[in-house]
């Protein structure tokens, strides 16, 4: 049997998509600066159709590149540009977007890899709890591809990154087996946990479809306080301050004047405290009761603040949520920016700061830097317009590794950075990496060029942890 037959077998005929007007926009991601061919696009709809797609491929020996929403920022989820004599199959996960099991009691879903982040959290949210993860792509992000990339979010100060939400996981192998474990036990101490293995790994080891997922009590209460301060470092005073005075901060997003004017003109809305600060904080405090006084009498025994507008209503709230979620569709609107998702030790925030401006025009004079990002972790979006994309990416993730950061604090390292890897990994960690994608995809046909370097670069001066 031909491949194309294979496929049309594990799948039907309809779900798979040859003719190049139907790829297109899913060989494209949604920065548009990444871009590639698939020989074909096949969107199976149950693990055992994504087995079967896998070993199809297995068979002919044709790689498979995995994607779920398409709202990754790194390339991951697109073939590579160069497709060469063998070009990929991209394996498509939105149709395994079933629901089920909700066990209130377990405080535990099931969810097809397929699902979005938006369905899942209605769903929480209809039977009593919610689900602690959230970010701004929310209605397309599917929760396999969230996994996949260990995302991250608005909530990660709360109730953690994504692969904190893994109770259990299904997953297609390369070669067609399928393991499942998604019966959430509650505790489980039988040796390597793989369903976290498979968190962050890009779909470089197996194809998720299936997860168990973690829920959490809902939090009613919620204040939202826009606040202008001095600088970085009086920002991150201030989120200690806040976070020693109240327990439930629930998010922390940092914000600067370049951002906010660019969400201003993208929305048409002013921005508010404009010109009273070097840095803006938007900061959350959730409770089972209106948490506002409590934020309020916080907020005045903070020296740090200069000014603050504070929402009172839920569509006011929804108004200052927007100044900072607009931001990537703001900076997409002005052409296509160098993506740079990092993060560095709390302290070493502010002089990250302060030293990328001359990190960016180094690497080219015309560009322009629009920063913000997760104040809580530190994690900066540096986001560079009219810029050399190699240029660039070298001299920012060169000072984050000098201030001993990460190249992807929840991105995924994709192929936008895959050859800085040894950056962030040392070289026996990326050695034991390498020998666990083997021991899932032995044929190396699972994303290749997704994590790992297709050639390692060359050592990097004055920087890395090998
Ligand atoms: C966010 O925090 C996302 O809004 C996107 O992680 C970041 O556009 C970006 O650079
Ligand atoms: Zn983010």
């Amino acid at each position: 049997m031909t491949l194309a037959a294979a496929l049309e077998a594990a799948v039907g005929p309809e779900h798979v998509l040859v003719d190049k007007d139907l790829r297109a926009s899913y060989e494209t991601d949604w920065t548009r600066r990444f871009t590639g061919t698939a020989r074909a696009v096949v969107r199976p709809a149950t693990t055992e159709q994504v087995a079967g797609v896998l070993a199809a491929c297995t068979g002919a020996r044709v790689p498979v590149v995995v994607q779920g929403g398409n709202t990754g920022l790194v390339g991951g989820g697109v073939p590579g540009p160069e497709p060469g004599d063998n070009p990929p199959v991209l394996l498509v996960t939105t149709r395994l977007d079933e629901l089920s099991a909700l066990s209130p009691a377990a405080r535990q879903v099931t969810a097809g890899a397929g699902v979005r982040l938006a369905a899942l959290t209605a769903r929480a949210r209809a039977a009593g709890l919610d689900f602690g993860v959230d970010l701004a792509a929310r209605d397309s992000a599917t929760v396999g591809g969230m996994v996949a990339t260990n995302a991250g979010g608005i909530r990660v100060v709360r109730h953690g990154s994504m692969r904190e939400q893994v109770a259990g996981v299904e997953a297609a192998l390369a070669d067609g087996r399928i393991i499942s474990r998604l019966d959430g036990l509650a505790k489980d101490s039988t040796g390597y946990d793989l369903g976290h293995l498979l968190a962050g790994s890009e779909g470089t080891l197996a194809v998720i479809t299936r997860l168990r997922l973690r829920l959490v009590a809902p939090e009613p209460g919620r204040a939202l306080a826009f606040i202008a301060v001095r600088d970085t470092a009086d920002a991150v005073e201030l989120l200690a301050g806040l976070r020693a005075r109240l327990a439930g901060v629930s998010a922390a997003e940092l914000c600067f004047a370049a951002g906010l004017e660019l969400v201003a003109r993208y929305l048409g809305t002013p921005v508010p405290l404009a010109g009273t600060g070097g840095a803006y904080v938007l900061i959350e405090v959730a409770g089972d009761t209106d948490p506002l006084d409590e934020l309020l009498a916080a907020l005045q025994e903070c020296d740090q603040v200069l000014d603050a507008t504070v929402a009172s209503s839920a569509a006011e709230r929804a108004r200052l949520w927007q100044l900072r979620e607009a931001h990537t569709e703001a900076i997409s609107s002005a052409g296509i920016p160098v993506k740079l998702d990092v993060s560095v030790p709390a302290g070493r925030l502010a002089e990250l700061v302060g030293r990328l401006p001359d990190a960016v025009a180094a690497a080219g004079p015309a560009a322009r830097l629009i920063v913000f990002g997760h104040l809580a972790e530190a994690n900066l979006h540096v986001n560079v317009l009219h810029a050399d994309a190699e240029a660039v990416t070298g001299a920012v993730l060169a000072l984050v590794a000098s201030l001993r950061g990460s190249i992807s604090s929840e991105h995924g390292i994709g192929r936008a950075k895959a050859t800085w890897l040894g950056l962030s990994r040392s070289q026996p960690e990326i050695d034991l990496m390498r020998a666990v994608k083997a021991a899932f995809d032995p044929l190396g046909l699972l994303n290749p060029g997704v994590l790992f370097p297709a050639a390692p670069r060359a050592a990097q001066a004055g920087a890395g942890v090998g």
